[in-house]
């Protein structure tokens, strides 16, 4: 967040670094200035227009709507005010419009995985109307926090040079220890591990519902046929989807690849013959949501498949953040 306020349109006057009092007092460095951190309290949002919030979930809870009652609005990462009738869930490329009516004063960002595909899926509805999508993620242990980056490093470091492992059940888990997990229920290192997020009703994880119910609220579609299986895999930073979407009409590669091709925020990268399609380790620190594999069912006309690749910690969490800010700026709202 911080790095990107550097790098961003100066739509700021005054900065404020709000953190618990642990941190507080420490100085930060943000657009050319030392900023020292504040303790959270009511007070420190006496006189703010924009509050970014990127807290765990029952930080957000407690603190966006006093944000919110001292004059604020409030834009929250986490995933506490995403799914409230009276808070807009907001991708500025897909939506920006639904930032006109913010009756509690505070404006909710979607997760990651939802992030890393919903701009490119977005275009295509517009043009094509989306009648159902189907996605697998492949996110990168980062998603998880600095836990997860810690455990896949540390598993790497582990099992790095071991030319005897990945060859018999269990042998990785074992070399590893179950200490060296993290915050993953089975090794990452030399494996993919379908889960991310907590266990709901019928066996979906969190993330999954996450996918479903965030893709219906930006679209404005709340009957939407989603489906999703989220998997880690050993990626630092970048969350890669595979996307199957059914339109309303035919849709050839060639027309999506034009209408994704000049989408705002999206980059594609389609020529698998060279063998160019995006990739985690090539897009990782950039903006764009990069698509590439844009492919016609060859069973269905009127579906789609593609492969994208976000930045989770960019498009999926700060960038996103800070662009809904640029857009309230922008439109006046603010
Ligand atoms: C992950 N997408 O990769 C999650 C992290 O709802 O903001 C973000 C969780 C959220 O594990």
């Amino acid at each position: 967040m911080l790095s990107l306020l550097d790098e961003r349109p100066d739509i700021w006057g005054e900065i404020r670094l709000i953190a618990s009092a642990r941190s507080a007092g420490r100085t930060l460095r943000v657009r050319g200035q030392d900023v020292v951190v504040q303790a959270l309290a009511p007070e420190v949002f006496d006189g703010v227009d924009i509050a970014m919030f990127d807290v765990p979930d029952e930080v957000s809870a407690q603190w966006a709507p006093v944000a919110a009652e001292r004059g604020a609005i409030a834009v929250d990462n986490s995933g506490a005010f995403r799914m409230d009738a009276d808070v807009p869930l907001i991708v500025p490329e897909v939506n920006a419009d639904a930032l006109a009516d913010t009756p509690r004063g505070i404006i909710a960002n979607p997760n990651c995985t939802t992030l890393s595909m919903i701009v490119a899926v977005g275009a295509l509805h517009r043009e094509f109307g989306l009648e159902s999508l189907f996605a697998t993620s492949y996110q990168a242990a980062s998603g998880a926090g600095q836990a997860g980056i810690d455990a896949l490093y540390d598993q790497l470091a582990a099992v790095g040079g071991r030319r005897d492992l990945g060859q018999t059940a269990g042998d990785v888990r074992k070399a590893l220890g179950e200490d060296a997990l993290g915050p993953f229920p089975a090794p990452l290192a030399l494996n993919v591990v379908p889960w991310a997020g907590s266990l709901k009703d019928g066996g979906w994880s969190s993330e999954e519902l996450k996918i479903r119910n965030e893709s219906r609220k930006i679209l404005g579609m709340p009957g939407l046929r989603v489906s999703a299986t989220c998997v880690r895999v050993p990626v630092i930073t970048t969350h890669a989807v595979a996307v199957h979407a059914r339109f309303a009409r035919p849709v050839s590669a060639a027309e999506a690849r034009a209408v994704l091709a000049g989408a705002p925020g999206v980059a594609v990268v389609d020529d698998p013959a060279a063998g160019e399609f995006p990739t985690p380790a090539d897009v990782v620190g950039t903006d764009p949501t990069w698509v590439g594999r844009i492919r016609q069912s060859p069973d269905d006309p009127n579906e789609v498949a593609l492969f994208v690749c976000g930045d989770n910690l960019r498009k999926g969490a700060a960038l996103n953040t800070l662009q809904i800010a640029e857009t309230l700026v922008g439109r006046g709202l603010r």
